[in-house]
């Protein structure tokens, strides 16, 4: 993918605040920290378009890039975290459902995790949801660079065995740090938006 453009568009806690463009998007979910702004700011290759955070729980909105006039990467709020208000929790877990069960613009959603570990009851249940939505989905095995690269097969499938993935789910080794696996993202998207 060509990067022509890429912008922040809109900040949004309800519906009414999504923006209005048409164009396909794309949703990152997944545990706080575990990389998802990140993930922005590689695939369009602009340092700190996206918020990253040191402490985790940073992203509490849903923000829309738009990229090039025709695709929005939904930066959606990280679940998980466990040193915030049950309240907070809450809140920032029914933005995402709003979101993710309401939008009909939703194309794909690439669920992050965490190379190193097993993913957990959250993802899980995150992995079922998605599922159930019948949305097409890829799973990004993010923070590659802090394993070796001989470790990446079992760690790949640890995922694919605790998510209970089927073949057509891609699990695509990623990092932003070295910014590997940036192609191998793109083409799921694109393969999404034909
Ligand atoms: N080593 C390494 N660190 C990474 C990578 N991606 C993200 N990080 C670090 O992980 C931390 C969290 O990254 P974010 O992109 O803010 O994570 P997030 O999922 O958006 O977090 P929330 O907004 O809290 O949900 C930051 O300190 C990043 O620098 C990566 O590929 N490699
Ligand atoms: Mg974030």
């Amino acid at each position: 993918m060509i990067i022509k453009k890429a912008e922040h568009l809109i900040t949004a806690v309800e519906p009414k605040q999504y923006p209005q463009t048409g164009w396909p998007e794309v949703a990152l979910a997944g545990r706080s920290n575990v990389g998802k702004s990140s993930i922005i700011n590689t695939l369009v290759n602009r340092k700190g378009l996206a918020r990253v955070g040191n402490t985790p729980g940073k992203t509490r909105v849903i923000n829309f890039y738009n990229v090039n006039d025709s695709l929005m990467l939904v930066d959606l709020p990280g679940y998980g975290y466990a040193k915030v208000s049950k309240e907070e929790r809450l809140s920032w877990g029914k933005l995402a459902e709003t979101y993710l069960t309401s939008r009909d613009k939703l194309g794909m959603i690439l669920l992050l995790v965490d190379i190193r570990h097993d993913p957990t009851e959250d993802d899980e249940i995150m992995m079922d949801y998605i599922r159930s939505s019948g949305r097409a989905c890829a799973v990004v095995a993010t923070k590659s660079d802090k394993i070796q690269r001989s470790e990446y097969k079992k760690q790949i499938d640890r995922i694919k065995t605790v998510l209970q993935l089927e073949e057509t789910i891609k699990v695509i080794p990623f990092s932003s740090l070295k910014r590997t696996g940036i192609e191998e993202v793109w083409n799921q998207i694109e393969t999404m938006m034909e």
